[in-house]
């Protein structure tokens, strides 16, 4: 057994570390190291440093366990926990300038996979704010002392928020599933950072969230959050929130985000 409340304060310290960094680097000016999956989807050198920085004081602190990062990849390690790590997510926003993005680092035990995994302890933290979602397996989620709790549906509908994919022929189908989604919603938000977007249906700041195309690391934490908020997290029918698709919401508007993305 670990101890998840152990988990998320290292967690707490380290991204608070890592996104100051973060901040800083953005302020002296960021540089484009290259591109990945698609022209659209880049890394910049403050991804790697901010990554980097992540893994040594994780390794400092708990040598031995697994990491898996969104620019450095995956090493299993001797002990049950593996830390799945977004170093900036938001990355388009943040090398654009845009004061949206976030540090997410996930504690997971088991299968370090996120179709067997037991996540832990979950932080998302966004420098520009300076806000701390911060959460532990049976502790609850929080925010500045208050504890979280995702919202219910509204007569007006929900404020629902989604993402597009880097590759622009997944574009079509991304658009197919908003059209079907609005007749249930009162507005869309596409804010671009999918960690601060569950951390923001934790706190009850959107009524949903769904996204086709995520890495573990995009969720990892976030979906933590939303699940000790209260909420729902999913992905196609009956499955675990991955690349196929990722729905967070409480459970009247995942039933309908359900229903409106699969029937
Ligand atoms: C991003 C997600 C966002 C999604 C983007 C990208 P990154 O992660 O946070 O929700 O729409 O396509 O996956 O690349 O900034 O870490």
């Amino acid at each position: 057994m670990v101890d998840a409340d152990e988990l998320r304060d290292l967690a707490e310290e380290i991204a608070r570390e890592a996104g100051e960094l973060a901040r800083r680097r953005r302020d002296e000016g960021v540089r484009i190291a290259d591109t990945k999956s698609a022209l659209a989807d880049i890394v910049t050198d403050a991804d790697r440093e901010v990554e980097a920085l992540i893994r040594a004081r994780l390794r400092d602190a708990r040598p031995g366990d697994g990491f898996l990062g969104e620019e450095s990849g995956a090493e299993r390690g001797s002990t049950d926990v593996t830390w799945v790590v977004d170093p900036i997510d938001g990355t388009v926003n943040y090398a654009y300038g845009i004061p949206h993005y976030a540090v997410s680092i996930a504690a997971v035990t088991g299968e370090p996979g996120p179709e067997h995994w037991r996540a832990e302890a979950g932080v998302v933290f966004t420098p520009v704010t300076g806000e701390l979602f911060g959460g532990a397996r049976g502790s609850g989620a929080w925010l500045a002392g208050r504890r979280l709790a995702v919202s219910e549906a509204t007569d007006a509908g929900a404020l629902v928020a989604t993402g597009f994919g880097y590759d622009p022929a997944t574009h079509a189908g991304d658009l197919e599933r908003v059209r079907a989604v609005m007749p249930l919603a009162r507005d869309l938000r596409r804010a671009g950072a999918a960690s601060l977007d569950l951390a923001y249906v934790a706190a009850g700041r959107l009524d949903g969230y769904f996204e086709r195309g995520l890495h573990p690391w995009d969720h990892a934490a976030g979906a933590l959050l939303v699940v000790e908020a209260g909420g729902r997290v999913g992905g196609a029918p009956g499955g675990r929130p991955g690349a196929l698709m990722t729905i967070a919401a409480g459970p009247d508007v995942y039933a309908a985000l359900d229903a409106a993305i699969y029937h």
